[in-house]
């Protein structure tokens, strides 16, 4: 069997997706996701000029090899658009390998090792009353998880909360809308959301938040501590991850866990933090971090180092990385926890698919492959829109990050 044709779907039922199609020989196909949000064109075009013209003629059967030769063979490693672009191309290899071999693809990675993947949804609002009520409508849903983020009084918009609260889109503007941020009022606010969430909700309930790199090390290090008692699941991105010696400072100061991960690449991004335990959730997720193969490759060396996998999973990854975290995650034995936020209706019926959520649990499709397709007819209905996700200041207008 060789790959016959490769071409790339850029379709935007509400936000864009950048969909890698590969055919075989066979007639069986296989997709990967390829949406770098914000930045959705540079990935479409390489790998509509560089990479597609690379894969005619290629053994489909051969993942690893493909894997290399894209990897090694760019000469330039890394980086977002390359280790997308790759995503994409091995995603849709496991797809096309499950579907000859008749078989889900996390058979293929080990078989299960639970019954389902625990995920967390996204409460959010602009009071705290407003996120407590948002709480108790996941927790109706059935979700044992949740992530909590609320406005910060004297701050027009703040990252996380949304007037659209199931699926929250922060690409959202045709020129990067600009929010402002005060740490020192954020701070004020965070431990009195997670008091005001446990005295409702008691402890049997995961709560989660995302600080979205804003902090310094000791800035994020004295709201871990403030945080301890009230026992949060994770506390995400406290600081930008460049410098890791930053997160050694977290860490001596407060027993609250830290993920972080959904920015990262490669296997190289994370190393320092994953082999220094500095963490305790990696955030990579397939369509960022080089796909299945690469993905499982930082899950493998996690697992070394006890750190568990806690995969991004906004509505900018479509329901196609969705579809193969979701194998990745009932396979690896290190797994931890699943984001989880809602697409919506159009972009669930451009990308078809066989996951589904019970009692706060996604199950992967049982289909051969992913279980999941792209309806090309839809998707030409949705042209691309430019979007790109805001820019965030402090208070005097210098720049901060978003
Ligand atoms: C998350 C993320 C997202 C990102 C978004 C950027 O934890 O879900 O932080 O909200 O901001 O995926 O494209
Ligand atoms: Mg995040």
């Amino acid at each position: 069997m060789r790959i016959t044709d490769a071409k790339v779907i850029v379709t935007s039922p509400g936000r864009n997706f950048v969909t890698l199609k590969i055919t075989t020989s066979d007639g069986v196909t296989g997709i990967g996701d390829a949406t770098l949000n914000g930045r959705e064109l540079a990935v479409a075009s390489y790998l509509r000029d560089h990479v597609c013209p690379l894969l005619i003629g290629r053994d489909p059967a051969r993942i690893e090899d493909t894997w290399q030769y894209l990897y090694r063979g760019a000469y330039w490693r890394r980086g977002p658009v390359t280790m997308t672009a790759i995503a994409a191309v091995d995603t849709a290899l496991w797809d096309i390998k499950g579907k000859v071999a008749g078989l889900p693809v996390y058979q293929l990675l080990g078989g299960r090792s639970r019954d389902g993947v625990t995920v967390y949804g996204h409460a959010n609002g602009e009071t705290i009353p407003e996120v407590l009520d948002e709480v108790a409508k996941y927790v109706d849903l059935g979700y044992r998880a949740v992530r909590v983020q609320c406005g910060v009084p004297g701050l027009d918009a703040t990252y996380g909360v949304s007037g659209d609260k199931m699926f929250y889109e922060p690409a959202d503007a045709r020129l990067p809308s600009e929010a402002t941020w005060s740490t020192e009022r954020y701070l004020r606010v965070v431990p009195e959301l997670f008091a005001a969430v446990r005295d409702r909700f008691g402890y049997d309930l995961h709560v989660l938040h995302d600080i979205h790199h804003r902090l310094t090390p000791i800035e994020a290090a004295g709201l871990g501590a403030r945080l301890q008692e009230y026992r949060p699941f994770w506390l995400e991105d406290p600081v930008p991850a460049e410098l890791q010696d930053g997160f050694r400072l977290i860490r001596q100061h407060t027993t609250t866990p830290i993920a972080v991960g959904e920015v990262f690449n490669s296997i190289w991004d994370c190393e320092q933090l994953i082999r220094e335990q500095l963490i305790d959730y990696i955030r990579a997720t397939v369509v960022h971090a080089g796909g299945i193969t690469h993905l499982r490759r930082i899950f493998d060396l996690a697992a070394l180092h006890h750190v568990r996998t806690g995969s991004h999973g906004a509505t900018d990854l479509s329901p196609v990385c969705m579809s193969a975290a979701l194998h990745l995650d009932i396979a690896v034995p290190n797994f931890g926890i699943q984001e989880y936020m809602r697409h919506t209706e159009a972009t669930d019926e451009v990308f078809p698919h066989g996951y589904h959520f019970a009692d706060g649990y996604l199950h992967p499709s049982e289909e051969p492959g992913l279980g999941v397709e792209i309806d090309e007819r839809l998707a030409a209905r949705y042209p691309y829109e430019p979007a790109y996700l805001p820019v965030n200041r402090l208070m005097d207008g210098s720049m901060h990050n978003w």
